[in-house]
C-alpha cells in the first residue's frame, strides 16, 4: 500500500501543533504524528490531536444533514433540501418577529477554521440581528472588560521570551496549551528554555498543576480568593515602593485612589482569607515586583470562572501597570501582524473606552462586547417573553447544552426554541435537541490558515502558514466546509453576505481558498506564497519598534473607577453564598479531552473513562471516602453524582471536577459519559455585571458518600 505523508498543523486547540498526516491509497486519513522537524512547535503534539484518523473515520460521525422527527429520531436529508427547509422557517420567524428573534452561538469548534470563523457573526449582521453569542463570554471576557475599564497599552505586555519573570494566576498552559502571554508552541520546552536563560515562574493555583510543578514560587490559595490575594500583593508593592514610580507618574491617573482602596487588604487579612502563609505572599510579590524588572503577570480561566472575575482580572493587569511591565518606546513588538493589518504602536495609554456603554443595549441591559452579547444572558433571551425574544438559534461548532451554566434551565431553553440548528460532526447533547444538524468537513479535509483573530497570542513573531486539504471526506458523505451553510442560507434569504468586510458573490458559492484569501487580505505575501512554505513562514522585514508616545497625551490608566472600587469593597466582604458548605469546587481541564469533545473517541474513552470528583487524600479520609466511592456533590444551586478519586496535588478544602462531561438528563449513561458539572452552577444568581459571566469555579459545595 502506498502511503503519502504531508505537513500540516492540528486545529483542535490553540496549540496549532505541526504534524505529519498520512493517507492511504483511497485518499483517506490513516495517521497523524507530531512533526519532529516543525520549527515552530518543535515536535510537540498531544494524544487527542493524534486521534484525528479516528475522528475523521468514526462510524459515529454525522455524514449527512440530519432532520429531527416528531418522535425525536433523526433522518438524513440532502444539503440543499435542509437549507431550503431552514430558510423557509427562518423567513417565517423573521417576518413575524423581526431579525432580532434569530441568534447564534459560536463554540470553540468554530474558531479553528479561518474560512468560517467569522461567518456566524457576518451572517447575523447581514440579517440585521444583534444576537451573536459565543464561548468568549463564558471564558475570559473579563480581559475585555478590564481593557475597557482600565485602558490599553497598545504595544502590549512584556513578552514571555524577554521577561525575567512570568506570573500565572489560575492557568495550566502545560496541559491547556492556552494562557495569554505564555509561549504555547510546545509549552513545556519553551518554559524550559525560558528558565534556562534565567526566567522565574510564579504560579497561583489551588492545585499543584503540571505548570505549578515547574514554578519557582507556587502559591496554593483557596479558589475564588484571587481578587483578595492580588489586592494584597498590590498593596504591598505600593507600600514598599516596589512599583515603577516613573511609569506610574506618567501613565497612571489615580494612583492615590488605588492606594487608598487597597488599604483594607492587609497581609494578615489576605493570608487568612486565601489560606496562604503571609511569608509566601511576600516572597511571590517580591520576586515579581522587586527582584525582577521586566516580565508580565497573566491569568487564565481559574480566576475568570470564579466570583469577582472581572475584578480579579483587573487586578492582574494592575500588577503590570504599577510595575510598568509593558513594551516601551524603541523596543520590538513581537508580532505586529501577519494576517491581521499592522498599525502603529505608540508608547502611550489608550484611555478606558467602556465600549459596552455605547450602541446597542439588550432588553436585559447588556451592551455589546466586541460585537457580541454576553452568553450568560442567552437563556434569558430565549426564555423571557417580550420584544425580540429569541426563537431561532444557530449553534456553530459548540455544545451549549454542556458548556452553559445550569444544565436544566439550558435544556429547557434549547427545547423551547422554534428552530435550533447545530453545525457539528458529532451527535452532541446540543445536536440531539436540534431540529437540524448540519455536518462540516473535518480539519484535514479543508484548506486552512491559523486562527487569525488571535494570531498575536499564538505566535510571538509574525508567523503564518497554510495547509491544503489533505484527505477526502468519507465515501457517500454529503458535507460542506462550515461557511457554506451560512452562505447557502444567506442566498436563500436574499442577504448580501460580507466575509471579514468583503462582499461575497451571492450567485456562485466561493471556494474555501477564496475565503482564506480574504482572511489573508492584509498579509504582505499572497496565499500562494504562504503555501510555498509547508512549515510556515515568518514574514521578512525590519523589526517593528514601539514609537514614542505623545508627551502631551492627557490619557492615563484608570485603576480605580467607581464600579471597580465597589467590586473591591464587595470582595473584602467575603462570600455570602458559602455558609454551611465545607468545600469549594474548582474548575480544571483534562489533557485528553477538549471541553465536551474528543472524550467519545474509543482511544480517549480508555484513558479517560469519566470525570470524578478529585479530592485531597486527607479530605477523603476526613469524609470517610475511599478511591472510587460513589458520592453526591451539592451546591446551593444543584446536585450531581459521580465517584471520588484522590488527587494529592489538590489542596485541602477543594474538590475539582472537569466540565464538558455528561449529557442530557434522563438520556445520559453516567458510566460512559460522566456527569455535567453544570448541574451545580446557576444561570441566574452569581453573574458578573457587564459580561454576565457566570460563576463556574470556587462553587461552595458539600460532598457525601452514596450507598
Ligand atoms: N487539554 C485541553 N486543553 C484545553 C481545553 C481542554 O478542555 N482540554 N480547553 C480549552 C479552553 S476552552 C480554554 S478556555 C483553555 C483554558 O486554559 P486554562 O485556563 O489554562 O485551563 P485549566 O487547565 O483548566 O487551568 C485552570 C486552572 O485554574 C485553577 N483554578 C480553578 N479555580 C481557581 C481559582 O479560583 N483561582 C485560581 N488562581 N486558580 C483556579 C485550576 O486548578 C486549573 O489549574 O484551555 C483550552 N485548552
Ligand atoms: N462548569 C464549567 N463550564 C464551562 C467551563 C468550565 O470551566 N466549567 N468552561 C467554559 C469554556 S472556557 C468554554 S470555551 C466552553 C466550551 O464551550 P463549547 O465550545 O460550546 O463546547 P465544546 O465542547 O468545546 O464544543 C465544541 C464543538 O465543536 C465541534 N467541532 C470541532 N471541530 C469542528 C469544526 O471544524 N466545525 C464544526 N462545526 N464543529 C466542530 C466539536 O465536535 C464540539 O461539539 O465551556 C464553558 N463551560
Ligand atoms: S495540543 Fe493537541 S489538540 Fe492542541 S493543537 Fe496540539 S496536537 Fe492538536
Ligand atoms: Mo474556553
Amino acid at each position: 500500500m502506498t502511503r503519502q505523508t504531508h505537513h500540516s498543523f492540528c486545529r483542535l486547540c490553540m496549540g496549532h501543533c505541526g504534524v505529519r498526516v498520512s493517507r492511504d491509497e483511497d485518499g483517506r486519513i490513516s495517521k497523524v504524528e507530531p512533526d519532529q522537524e516543525d520549527p515552530f512547535t518543535l515536535g510537540y503534539a498531544c494524544f487527542k490531536g493524534m486521534q484525528a484518523p479516528e475522528a475523521h473515520n468514526s462510524s459515529e460521525r454525522i455524514l449527512r444533514p440530519q432532520k429531527r422527527q416528531p418522535d425525536g429520531s433523526f433522518v438524513a436529508i440532502g444539503i440543499e433540501q435542509a437549507l431550503d427547509e431552514i430558510a423557509e422557517r427562518l423567513t417565517g420567524i423573521r417576518q413575524q418577529h423581526g431579525p432580532g428573534a434569530i441568534g447564534g452561538y459560536k463554540g470553540g469548534g468554530a474558531f479553528f477554521t479561518s474560512s468560517s470563523l467569522m461567518m456566524l457573526n457576518d451572517w447575523l449582521r447581514a440579517l440585521g440581528s444583534p444576537k451573536a453569542f459565543s464561548t468568549v463570554t463564558i471564558d475570559q471576557s473579563a480581559k475585555y472588560v478590564t481593557a475597557g475599564r482600565l485602558g490599553i497599552w497598545p504595544a502590549g505586555r512584556d513578552p514571555f521570551h524577554r521577561g525575567e519573570v512570568f506570573l500565572i494566576v489560575g492557568g495550566n498552559p502545560l496541559v491547556s496549551v492556552s494562557t495569554v502571554g505564555f509561549d504555547t508552541r510546545n509549552p513545556a520546552k519553551r518554559l524550559k528554555q525560558a528558565q534556562a536563560r534565567g526566567m522565574k515562574l510564579i504560579v497561583i493555583d489551588p492545585r499543584r498543576t503540571e505548570t505549578a510543578r515547574a514554578a519557582d514560587i507556587f502559591l496554593q490559595p483557596l479558589p475564588g480568593e484571587d481578587a483578595v490575594l492580588l489586592a494584597g500583593m498590590l498593596r504591598l508593592i505600593l507600600e514598599r515602593g516596589w512599583h515603577d514610580q516613573a511609569f506610574c507618574a506618567q501613565y497612571v491617573g489615580d494612583l492615590e485612589t488605588l492606594r487608598e482602596q487597597l488599604q483594607p487588604f492587609t497581609l494578615e487579612h489576605v493570608a487568612q482569607r486565601t489560606d496562604v502563609p503571609a511569608g509566601h505572599i511576600v516572597a511571590a510579590t517580591e520576586l515579581f515586583a522587586k527582584q525582577s524588572r521586566r516580565g508580565a503577570a497573566t491569568s487564565a480561566t481559574g480566576p475568570d470562572m470564579s466570583p469577582h472575575s472581572n475584578l480579579a482580572e483587573h487586578l492582574v493587569e494592575l500588577l503590570n501597570v504599577v510595575c510598568g511591565r509593558f513594551i516601551r518606546a524603541g523596543e520590538e513588538v513581537p508580532n505586529p501582524g501577519a494576517l491581521l493589518p499592522r498599525w502603529p504602536r505608540k508608547a502611550e495609554v489608550m484611555p478606558a473606552a467602556r465600549w459596552w456603554e455605547q450602541g446597542y443595549q439588550s432588553r436585559f441591559q447588556f451592551g455589546l462586547l466586541d460585537g457580541e452579547l454576553p452568553t450568560g444572558s442567552l437563556l434569558d433571551e430565549i426564555l423571557e417573553p417580550g420584544p425580540e425574544q429569541l426563537r431561532a438559534l444557530f449553534v456553530h461548532g459548540g455544545n451549549p447544552a454542556l458548556a452553559m451554566p445550569d444544565l436544566s434551565r439550558t435544556v429547557q431553553a434549547l427545547t423551547s426554541l422554534e428552530l435550533l440548528v447545530t453545525i457539528d460532526h458529532r451527535m452532541t447533547a446540543s445536536a440531539e435537541l436540534s431540529h437540524y444538524v448540519l455536518p462540516p468537513t473535518l480539519q484535514y479535509e479543508r484548506p486552512d490558515l491559523p486562527m487569525f483573530i488571535y494570531e498575536s497570542l499564538l505566535f510571538p513573531e509574525p508567523f503564518t502558514r497554510y495547509t491544503p486539504a489533505l484527505v477526502s471526506p468519507p465515501p457517500d458523505s454529503e458535507l460542506r466546509d462550515d461557511w457554506y451553510y451560512f452562505w447557502g442560507l444567506a442566498k436563500r434569504l436574499g442577504l448580501q453576505l460580507q466575509y471579514w468586510g468583503q462582499a461575497l458573490d451571492m450567485t456562485t458559492a466561493p471556494t474555501t481558498d477564496e475565503l482564506l484569501r480574504i482572511a489573508a487580505q492584509h498579509c504582505p505575501v499572497s496565499l500562494e506564497d504562504i503555501a510555498r512554505h509547508p512549515h510556515g513562514l515568518v514574514l521578512a522585514g525590519p523589526p517593528v519598534l514601539v514609537e514614542p508616545g505623545d508627551p502631551d497625551s492627557p490619557h492615563r490608566f484608570t485603576t480605580m473607577p467607581p464600579d471597580v472600587a465597589a467590586e473591591l469593597a464587595a470582595a473584602l466582604d467575603g462570600d455570602h453564598s458559602a455558609p454551611g458548605y465545607a468545600y469549594r469546587l474548582a474548575a480544571r481541564r483534562e489533557r485528553d479531552a477538549l471541553n465536551s469533545a474528543c472524550r467519545d473517541l474509543p482511544a480517549i474513552r480508555r484513558r479517560l473513562p469519566g470525570n470524578p470528583a478529585w479530592m485531597n487524600p486527607e479530605d477523603m479520609r476526613a469524609e470517610n471516602l475511599r478511591e472510587g466511592d460513589r458520592v453526591a456533590v451539592e451546591s446551593p444551586w444543584g446536585r450531581l453524582e459521580t465517584v471520588a478519586r484522590v488527587d494529592e496535588n489538590l489542596r485541602r478544602g477543594v474538590i475539582s471536577i472537569t466540565h464538558g462531561f455528561g449529557g442530557l438528563p434522563g438520556r445520559v449513561d453516567p458510566d460512559r459519559d460522566g456527569v455535567s458539572v453544570n448541574l451545580l452552577t446557576s444561570s441566574v444568581s452569581q453573574r458578573q455585571a457587564i459580561n454576565a459571566m457566570p460563576r463556574m469555579s470556587a462553587l461552595p459545595v458539600n460532598i457525601c458518600k452514596l450507598d
